[in-house]
């Protein structure tokens, strides 16, 4: 099986907000992708199935973003070996910190790539995404280059007044 996509999931319609910036990188940089709502908490038997059947789907890599008390991206990689980006989403009881120490705090043998909170993080998931999918596929790793080129152009030498 040919890895072809990447899979944002994410634990509520509430996290779209800071999600689509996952998925706009991506559409920059023309990598197929899929969007879906599992809650590791509200909807624990389609996280369960999503692992299961992720290698045979042809996902490459897995972008969870979830917050709070934020078990979606650590339950999913204890489901699959694919890699899981994490993406601790902003809260307002603690700002995110809740989130990002949960998808932070795995236990040795279950990794997940933490991101920055919110959304330099989602962005960030994306581009790392990307750069995994480059290593086997030279079109991929063309088009990223590209884009990280376009990024350093559009920034200023001298700041403006
Ligand atoms: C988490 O609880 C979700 O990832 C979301 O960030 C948070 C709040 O969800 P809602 O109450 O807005 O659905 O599971």
């Amino acid at each position: 099986m040919k890895y072809l996509k990447v899979g944002i999931i994410m634990g509520s319609q509430s996290d779209w907000s800071i999600m689509k910036e996952s998925a706009i990188i991506l559409e920059e940089l023309r990598i197929p992708h899929e969007k879906k709502i599992i809650s590791a908490h509200r909807t624990p038997d389609r996280l369960w199935k999503y692992g299961e059947a992720a290698i045979e789907s042809g996902i490459a890599v897995i972008i969870a973003g979830a917050g709070g008390a934020a078990h979606l991206p650590g339950m999913m990689a204890s489901k699959t070996q694919i890699p899981v980006i994490g993406v601790p989403i902003p809260t307002k009881a603690l700002s995110g910190l809740d989130s990002l120490y949960s998808i932070l705090q795995m236990p040795k043998g279950y990794p997940v790539a933490t991101m920055a909170i919110g959304s330099p993080g989602a962005s960030n998931a994306a581009l790392l995404a990307t750069s995994i999918l480059a290593l086997n596929d030279s079109e991929v790793a063309k088009r990223l280059m590209e884009w990280r080129e376009a990024l350093s152009r559009s920034i200023e030498e001298t700041p403006k007044e």
